[in-house]
């Protein structure tokens, strides 16, 4: 083993709060495609420009598909090795009587699968779905996730917007409301909600030492975490296939497959 693996697992022997900040990248190998790869389209569309509430007022229906598209796709894959190497570091730190939190920006719920406890989902749930009237929130795993959208969400760029009724799209629950559904997740230009962020903010102030998987650290608020943690001289490490902005201001950087780094990391 490496010696610089060998000295960051030794910090974490002896840590007794640790931080374990994941993004879209832990689950690449897994098939869920990240937002700024080659990968990151969906029609002639990126993220960026559908995953806003300006996209979803103007066209509920293509915005619905793509995600009908997305929960599709992430329903069929499984957690990969660094998801359970996570969850199995989280179980066996805890017996110890440590405190390992699982933060992650990804909305695909892979962590939970594996078996992470208590995962603060930053940027929302694929399965969970908002009232966009009421604002109730329920946890909804149906696919297709109402009768219209059924088989709808194909990627092919030829395809155009299905244009369903709003009446057509995902519907509240509650008796009185029944207006439409929104997904549960922090699209761009809106704010992390506020307890979910306190328990993220509570965790990067305290712990003492730090995990940065699979993440571009180029979305804010969650691109300051690692910095801000490393600015207290608590070790953090970077699990990337490439560099980051934030690369330089961590104290360890581990390049590859988080298949591969995380679980050499975590191994017992
Ligand atoms: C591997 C690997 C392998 C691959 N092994 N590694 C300050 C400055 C500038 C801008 C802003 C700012 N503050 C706020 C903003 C605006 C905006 C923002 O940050 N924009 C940036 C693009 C500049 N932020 C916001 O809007 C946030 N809201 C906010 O701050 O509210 C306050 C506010 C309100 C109003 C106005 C202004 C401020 C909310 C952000 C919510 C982000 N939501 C999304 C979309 C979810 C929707 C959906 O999924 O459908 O969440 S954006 C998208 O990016 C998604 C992700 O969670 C997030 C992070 O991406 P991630 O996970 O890092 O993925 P990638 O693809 O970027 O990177 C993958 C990485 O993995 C790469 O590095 C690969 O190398 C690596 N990798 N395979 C290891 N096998
Ligand atoms: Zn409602």
């Amino acid at each position: 083993m490496h010696h610089v693996m060998k000295s960051f697992r030794e910090v974490l022997s002896n840590a007794s709060n640790i931080l374990i900040l994941t993004g879209s990248g832990i689950s690449a190998e897994s098939g869920v495609p990240t937002f700024r790869g080659a990968g990151g389209f969906w029609r002639k569309y990126q993220a960026q420009n559908l995953a806003t509430p300006e996209a979803f007022a103007a066209n509920p229906s293509l915005v619905w598909e793509f995600y009908e598209y997305r929960r599709q796709l992430v329903s069929k894959v499984k957690p990969n090795k660094a998801h359970e190497a996570v969850a199995e570091f989280q179980k066996r730190k805890m017996a110890e009587g440590k405190k390992v939190s699982i933060v992650t920006q990804n909305i695909d719920a892979l962590h939970q699968k594996a078996g992470a406890e208590d995962v603060v989902e930053l940027h929302g749930s694929l399965y969970r779905t908002r009232c966009t009237k009421c604002r109730n929130i329920a946890f909804n795993e149906n696919i297709p996730i109402c009768p219209a959208l059924a088989g709808k969400g194909s990627p092919d760029p030829s395809i155009m917007s299905s244009d369903i009724p709003t009446e057509e799209l995902p519907r509240c629950e509650v008796q009185s409301c029944r207006a439409l559904l929104r997904p549960d997740i922090v699209w761009f230009g809106e704010q992390l909600d506020e307890n979910v962020l306190q328990k993220a903010l509570d965790v990067v102030e305290t712990c003492d030492a730090c995990l940065v998987i699979g993440t571009s650290a180029i979305v804010y608020p969650a691109a300051m975490f690692a910095p801000q943690i490393a600015r207290r001289k608590v070790p953090v490490a970077e699990f990337n296939i490439e560099e980051t902005p934030a690369t330089k201001q961590m104290q360890y950087h581990f390049q590859g497959p988080c298949t591969t780094t995380v679980t050499e990391a975590l191994a017992p």
